[in-house]
């Protein structure tokens, strides 16, 4: 090859393995993020590199189980990536081949696992192609599988990932159904559909224990599928098992999970949505009568505008985004738990989570108004003014004081950052928002990889 044709071939490598999404230059508020992510990251790598969790209080660092499983990392690459911070996203991708080995005898909860780290593990391999990066996530899911193994294949609490022991026979509802995602994925990339089935069942398994009113509980027994709770809501407990049933079958094609979702949506803003104060709520209502339990909300409620929005339903996603904004002026930051009616913080605090930031990006996509743009810029304002710490972010204790907690959650990196992110670079970043799906713990994976042909095979529907 001649010296001009190796440049012209050198200088063409260069740009396909460059991340698509990396770009010369950003506004100041999406460098700003990028920014504040380096940070928190080069502290992480600091004082925790090889552990699940960064203490930025103490400068120290903090694992789920007796041995760590890398969470951080994990679910920071995709966002990473996005940014364009290649270093970065090759380092995690090397200690996952070369450091992480699954077999561990240890529980570890079978959601929390499987929206992080598998999850995680299947969103680097989307973006990377890296094979090797592929073999872990399927060990992982073989590791998580035996929790499904049930009676009703609603899967068990904890999961031994070296053994396959379960243990923990009642699940909530976000337990019990968010795994077709992640599940569906293994399943395509495997052409298994044992993986996607066992989270389809699961999913058919807790509607089919609907109240005729068309309602669920929010707590199941995983042998006999008895409710344990006969609550309804879409707080935290139940959120993702809703969030999964429309984005699974937007990613997939499903169609029972179109019918899943048909019948589920109705109950929910006959029994559940509540005008109070001129302003749209979801509360808790009795499954059996419809009767209204509880004004007790969640902040992680805030994700239900970005499904409404996904959806279709703009006007309604609109209002509950202005509701949830209400509720974060208070104080500047959300509490974890708020009585609507009452106006009472139940628990005052706020752990850095996304929610309320991803449905204002979802609304800034759909509509182009810039209020949901700003929304997240205030949002990011409050979060440098309070969770800002020495050299990261924190959860805040209590929202009321402002006194600083000492954790940087995992999905901040995943999530929080990332739709701030994805907000600030929207004009100059091109992400192709409507070519993507995004996990409930914002992992994005394209449609078009997997919603094709030879899918309904794969899945085995
Ligand atoms: C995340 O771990 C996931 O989004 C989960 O589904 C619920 N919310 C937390 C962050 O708040």
């Amino acid at each position: 090859m001649g010296s001009l044709k190796k440049g012209i071939f050198a200088l063409m490598l260069f740009f396909c393995i460059q991340s698509p999404f990396a770009q010369v230059a950003y506004n100041e508020q999406a460098q700003d993020v990028i920014n504040e992510t380096v940070r928190s990251w080069n502290s992480y790598k600091k004082y925790a590199w090889g552990h699940d969790v960064y203490l930025p209080l103490t400068h120290s660092f903090s694992d789920w189980y007796s041995e760590p499983l890398y969470i951080s990392p994990i679910d920071a690459y995709s966002t990473l990536y996005l940014m364009g911070l290649q270093d970065e996203t090759a380092e995690i991708e090397r200690y996952v081949i070369d450091s992480l080995n699954f077999n561990k005898n240890i529980f570890v909860k079978t959601f929390e696992v499987n929206i992080r780290i598998l999850g995680g593990l299947l969103s680097m391999y989307d973006l990377s192609q890296n094979p090797q990066i592929l073999e872990k996530a399927i060990d992982f899911g073989n590791r998580i599988l035996p929790a499904f193994n049930t009676l009703t294949g609603i899967p068990t609490y904890w999961v031994n990932l070296q053994t396959g022991e379960t243990k923990g026979d009642t699940v909530n509802i976000a337990e019990a159904g968010t795994y077709l995602i992640e599940m569906g994925v293994l399943s395509y990339y495997t052409k298994d559909p044992k993986y996607y089935q066992a989270a389809k069942k699961a999913v058919k398994a807790v509607h089919y224990a609907s109240s005729s009113l068309g309602l669920i509980g929010d707590v199941i027994q995983v042998q006999n599928g008895k409710w344990i709770s006969f609550q309804s809501h879409i707080c935290a407990g139940v959120d993702s098992y809703y969030e999964y049933i429309y984005k699974a079958y937007l990613l997939f094609g499903d169609p029972e999970l179109k019918i899943i979702w048909d019948n589920s949506i109705p109950g929910i803003q006959k029994y559940l949505a509540d005008i109070y104060d001129n302003k749209l709520w979801f509360g808790r209502a009795h499954m059996y009568t419809g009767e209204k339990t509880s004004s007790v909300i969640t902040l992680y409620d805030a994700f239900f505008p970005a499904l409404l929005a996904l959806s279709g339903n703009i006007s309604d996603a609109r209002f509950l985004q202005k509701t949830w904004n209400g509720v974060w002026d208070m104080y500047g930051l959300e509490p974890m738990s708020y009585d609507y009616k009452k106006k009472e913080v139940k628990y005052p605090v706020y752990d850095l989570n996304p929610e309320i930031m991803e449905s204002a990006y979802y609304l800034y996509h759909f509509t182009k108004d810039t209020l949901y743009y700003n929304m997240n810029v205030k949002y990011w304002n409050n979060i440098k003014k309070y969770c800002r710490t020495e050299d990261a972010f924190t959860a805040i204790e209590n929202i009321k004081t402002m006194k600083q907690g000492n954790e940087m959650a995992t999905y901040f990196f995943a999530e929080t950052l990332k739709y701030l992110f994805l907000t600030f670079s929207y004009h100059e970043n091109q992400f192709p928002f409507d070519d993507y799906i995004f996990s409930t713990e914002a992992h994005p994976f394209k449609r078009s990889h997997f919603n094709t042909p030879e899918t309904p095979t794969y899945l085995g529907f």
